[in-house]
């Protein structure tokens, strides 16, 4: 019933079908291609692609983890949206900018059964001058009682790219049984004084392995260890 919906609905958005209460037919293509992904793909994170703002700040994404800071007494780089550039459609994307120091920010999700165990973890990074430091994206996870369970998904830019255009990096990863608590960042591995952008993230279920028609994983290196607060 439902995959027949979506087909009627795409075939609506092609014009190859009339819509049922008059309503006139889109033709562009381009629609299909932005609206389709959104019917077969959900999306646990809040405003991944930072096009959502508050007083200049990106909701739903937190900054300031002062634990973060290293090295020590270098405070913290700054984060910031970037209306400047994006990776794709949009108009925002979220920057790092170093100043001898590293930067992060994170979004909460508290696991939810419907999501199963096996999710996908992908973004886009660009770097300008960092050096030898990585752009991350982590998946950290807790137990109920706050038990750091560790990092689960890395996604980490090559540390030989000190400067590289906007690049997709995808994980499937299976989370821990008790995972309660998922923390998502996105992060600079270590100090530098170069920028990185991050944009268009997704944090998806997947069906089990033996249902997915595909499961590729590409351009995983966790090379460090995924960043977590100091107990
Ligand atoms: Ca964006």
């Amino acid at each position: 019933m439902r995959r027949s919906w979506i087909n009627d609905h795409l075939r609506i958005r092609c014009g190859i079908l009339q819509p049922p209460n008059g309503e006139r037919p889109v033709h562009h293509a381009a629609l299909l291609v932005l609206f389709a992904p959104c019917l077969f793909a959900a999306d646990l994170l809040r405003n991944p692609s930072f096009e959502e703002a508050k007083d200049g700040r990106p909701v739903a994404w937190t900054t300031g983890h002062k634990w973060f800071a290293k090295p020590k007494g270098s405070g913290l780089a700054k984060v910031e949206l970037d209306t400047t550039l994006c990776q794709g459609p949009g108009r925002s994307c979220l920057r790092i900018t170093g100043s001898k120091n590293r930067g992060i920010a994170q979004q909460a999700l508290v696991a939810r059964p419907e999501w199963g165990k096996r999710l996908r973890l992908s973004g886009w990074m660009r770097l300008q001058d960092t050096g030898t430091a990585c752009a991350r994206i982590d998946v950290e996870c807790r137990d109920k009682a706050g038990k750091y369970l560790g990092g689960f998904a890395s996604l980490v830019t090559d540390w030989r790219q000190s400067t590289a255009d906007w690049q997709r990096y995808e994980k499937v990863f299976e989370l821990p049984e008790d995972a309660h608590m998922v923390r998502v960042h996105c992060s600079s591995d270590r100090a530098n004084s170069g920028i990185m952008w991050f944009d268009n993230l997704a944090l998806e279920p997947v069906a089990p392995p033996s249902q997915a028609s595909s499961s590729r994983c590409t351009q995983s290196h966790p090379r460090r260890r995924t960043p977590h607060p100091p107990r």
